[in-house]
């Protein structure tokens, strides 16, 4: 392992302060930094006014960003696992020549599909993801995932059926913002969250309305805080639904002229009884009637849903509810409620596709339900996934069932893992290949979800990367040329096209050659990489790929990008995004485009499955606490001092360091649990021992644990590095999922706490 001493030079001169983005959350704020005097480490960070979005704000967690940087526990050489068990360095070439011949005989003996590449992206590393396709597409591999699929795909599915793409709110213009189990005072989602959330409060025309069991730090803001039942909003949500058909609020003028299917949910919505929807869900029927009629009577309103009601019973079915809430008020189309962003990267196409081959999970935006995996490993059937390559990700520890994860890690016959640590996940597998960090290489923000001005920013390095770790775009070009997928002078072809005529000849050759071999499409990152990358200004030769897609968004989004005052070409948006370090507005669009969006102009209000799961909910009784498993944890909860697993130095926690167990007064008296002191947590998958902190924001019956904690990190010579904190997922399990999407239950995990 090396030492701080040991990584990264700077080609920088130090005291200047360079631009680049923070990587703690997917917001990617932009941030201003001074290196070291060594020109190491990250001395100082400051927001960066000229960032599109950010405009200069950052959160506390930003200061902490040298601790991704600076890390003991850095990889720098292939790893390879030996009999025994243990890790020995290889070289790249033994690595590489191993890796590609393993996985070329498992598909030539099981196919492509049963390959599984998992992650390429995560909080960060969304770029150097796009070049996975050059070394997966000569595998065949056919399915994969990534951890939007154990949150968003119940969320991408219904906006995808309602909307043909993925509605964002217009939260700085609403009248009212509505936060359904999300507390951006922690975790953002929105950008300079903090003050716009004051900015709301201060403002006696706006309404902030926060539905979350847990009096977060978002619910003290609030002029109407929903401390819904833990796992219940699918009836709160049903009853404000109801509130407004039966009351006539709806808007019926603009339903005519925007949406179809409106009939239907109506008719549904007459049926539900809200009286039981608010027994059910702990909200008095006054206040519930109260809240949809103002949302009703707003001029605009504004909602952001998250983990809270993702990760939770009935997600699926909240995302449908929520969304025909403010659709039947017309709030969408218009400034201050949603609208659909134009965006570089293409997070957003919640399409439905095909099934797992196992399991026959849904596939959304071509994504397997994260909590099938394993079972798709750990079975006899002849289409089991055998082999598993794995980039910027740490599944053993953020998906559901860790001990089951490790199990399936072990029956793989090959697995890979690509990553800056030696994390869970990489400790389970076959190969480990280091990678540059994202401040050693170019690194862009993919959550780009602004309107009417969307921006891109690519950041530009700001060290040297040491002697070992490699560019991903460098990792996935060679291990395909290694499987042999890049025929033989194809480079030196395309490299003599750049040197004659520049990109432009070399666009003309690539294109020439791929009408002779299609199958050269799956390589076209790579390529990209190894020929224009050189011509790029010093650092950004991973940066390549982006040409492309900047040549793919044009063909539809020329006329938004002229009028963000840029020259309507690929090559034009391409120069214009290396020539601004703190990013740029890249489209404008105006509020009639967003119509554009939708399948014939209209929101489609009727989705036939879940309006029958609505019709259920009155008849359905909420799940009780058992005597076995009192408890409802909220697993994975965001909190000041947590990044998923992208920081693992515990150091970097200046607050709450062990990651308390978060209990109600009441119920930690009653169980003799004093601040401070230890308990055991129990699932019916298993047990973690955790600090105590007693917290009146929690429900009776409700704690929570943070998440990204329950990693190792090393502090001294020892062999095996401790953990730190407990990890939520070995007290999850697989079989806690939505019916349809497959999404986790996180935040409702029956447990039992005990003094020890
Ligand atoms: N500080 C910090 N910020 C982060 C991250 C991080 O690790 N740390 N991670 C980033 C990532 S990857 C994501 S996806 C986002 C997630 O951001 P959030 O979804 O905001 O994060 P959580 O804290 O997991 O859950 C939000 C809220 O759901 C509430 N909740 C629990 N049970 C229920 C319920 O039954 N109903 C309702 N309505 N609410 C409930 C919790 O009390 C909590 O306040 O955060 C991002 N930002
Ligand atoms: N119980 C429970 N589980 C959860 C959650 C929860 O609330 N509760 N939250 C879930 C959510 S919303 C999310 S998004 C997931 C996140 O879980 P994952 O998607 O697994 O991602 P991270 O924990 O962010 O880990 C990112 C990995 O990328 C590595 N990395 C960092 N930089 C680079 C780089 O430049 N290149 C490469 N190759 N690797 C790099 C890091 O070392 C780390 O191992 O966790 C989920 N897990
Ligand atoms: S909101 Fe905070 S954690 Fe997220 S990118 Fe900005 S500074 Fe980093
Ligand atoms: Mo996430």
């Amino acid at each position: 392992m090396a030492t701080a001493a040991q990584i990264g030079k700077t080609s920088k001169e130090n005291g200047d302060w360079l631009s680049t983005a923070c990587i703690l959350c997917a917001l990617n704020c932009g941030v201003k930094v001074q290196l070291s005097a060594d020109g190491r480490s990250i001395a100082r960070t400051r927001g960066d006014e000229s960032h599109p979005a950010s405009k200069g704000y950052l959160c506390n967690k930003a200061s902490r960003l040298n601790y991704y940087q600076d890390r003991a526990n850095r990889l720098l050489s292939p790893m390879r696992r030996s009999s025994d068990g243990s890790y020995e360095e290889v070289a790249w070439e033994t690595a590489i020549r191993e890796i590609a011949a393993k996985l070329t005989a498992v598909r030539d003996a099981h196919g492509g599909e049963s390959i599984f590449y998992y992650g390429g992206g995560g909080q960060g590393n969304h770029l150097p993801g796009a070049y996975a396709r050059t070394s997966i597409g000569p595998l065949g591999v056919k399915y994969r995932s990534n951890a939007l699929a154990q949150e968003k795909t119940g969320e991408f599915w219904v906006a995808d059926r309602m909307f043909g793409g993925w509605p964002h709110g217009d939260f700085e213009q609403a009248q009212v913002v509505v936060f359904l189990g999300k507390n951006p005072w922690q975790s953002h989602g929105l950008h300079r969250a903090r003050a716009a959330i004051r900015e709301i409060a201060k403002d006696p025309e706006r309404t902030l309305i926060v539905i979350d069991p847990k009096r977060t730090e978002s619910a003290d803001l609030a002029d109407i805080h929903l401390a819904v039942k833990p796992a219940r909003d699918a009836w709160l949500l049903a009853g404000m639904a109801a509130t407004i058909v039966q009351e006539g609020l709806a808007n019926e003028a603009w339903l005519a002229s925007h949406a179809s299917g409106v009939a239907q949910v109506e008719s549904t919505l007459a049926g539900i009884d809200i009286a039981d929807c608010a027994t059910k869900s702990g909200i008095d029927e006054a206040v519930i009637r109260s809240t949809a009629r103002l949302v009703a009577a707003a001029s605009s309103v504004a909602v952001l849903e998250d983990l809270g009601v993702q990760m939770n019973r009935h997600s699926t079915l909240v995302s449908y509810l929520q969304r025909l809430i403010w659709t039947l008020t017309g709030h969408f189309g218009r400034p201050g409620t949603h609208y659909i962003a134009k965006g570089l990267g293409r997070i957003s196409d919640g399409r439905e596709g095909g099934v797992s081959p196992v399991a026959g999970g849904r596939l959304i935006a071509g994504l397997v339900p994260c909590n099938l995996i394993t079972s798709e490993i750990l079975t006899d059937h002849p289409k089991r996934y055998r082999a598993m390559l794995i980039e910027s990700a740490n599944p053993v520890h953020s998906l559901a069932d860790s001990a089951g994860w490790r199990q399936a890690m072990r029956a793989l016959e090959c697995s890979v893992v690509i990553d800056v640590a030696m994390t869970e996940t990489a400790l389970e597998a076959d190969y480990v290949l280091p990678a540059t960090t994202q401040f050693e290489k170019a690194e862009a923000t993919f959550f780009n979800f602004e309107f009417p001005d969307n921006y891109f920013h690519l950041r530009h390095p700001l060290f040297t990367p040491p002697d070992g770790p490699l560019d991903e775009a460098e990792i996935h070009m060679r291990l395909a040329e290694a499987m042999g997928a890049v025929p033989e002078g194809l480079e030196a072809e395309l490299n003599q096209a750049m040197a004659d005529g520049g990109r432009t000849a070399f666009a003309m050759a690539l294109m020439a050659k791929m009408a002779e071999q299609p199958g050269l499409s799956a390589i076209v990152p790579g390529l990209l990489y190894r020929i224009l990358g050189p011509s790029l200004p010093d650092g950004l030769a991973n940066s390549a790929v982006l040409w492309g897609g900047c040549q793919r968004f044009m063909m539809a989004n020329a006329e938004a990008v002229a009028a963000a005052g840029l020259e309507p070409t690929g090559d034009g948006l391409f120069d214009a995004i290396l020539a601004a370090p703190s990013g740029l507005v890249i489209t404008r669009q105006d509020w009639p485009a967003v119509w554009q969006r939708l399948p014939g102009g209209k929101v489609e209000m009727a989705l036939p499955d879940l309006l029958t799961a609505t019709t259920k909910l009155n008849a359905e009784q909420p799940a009780e606490a058992s005597s076995e498993y009192p408890f409802l944890l909220s697993a994975g909860e965001r909190r000041s001092f947590t990044a998923n697993t992208i920081l693992r130095n515990p150091e970097w926690r200046r607050k709450d360091p062990q990651g308390a167990l978060f209990i109600n007064p009441e119920d930690a008296a009653r169980l003799n649990l004093g601040e401070g002191s230890s308990a055991r947590i129990s699932t019916q998958s298993g047990s973690q021992d955790v600090v105590v902190a007693v917290n009146d924001r929690m429900q009776r019956g409700h704690v929570s644990l943070p998440n990204g904690l329950g990693v190792n990190y090393p502090n001294g010579d020892g062999d095996q590095p401790p953990i730190f904190g407990a990890a939520p997922n070995e007290l999850t399990w697989s079989e806690l999922r939505d019916e349809y999407v497959g999404t986790p239950w996180h935040k409702s995990v029956p447990a039992r706490v005990e003094a020890i």
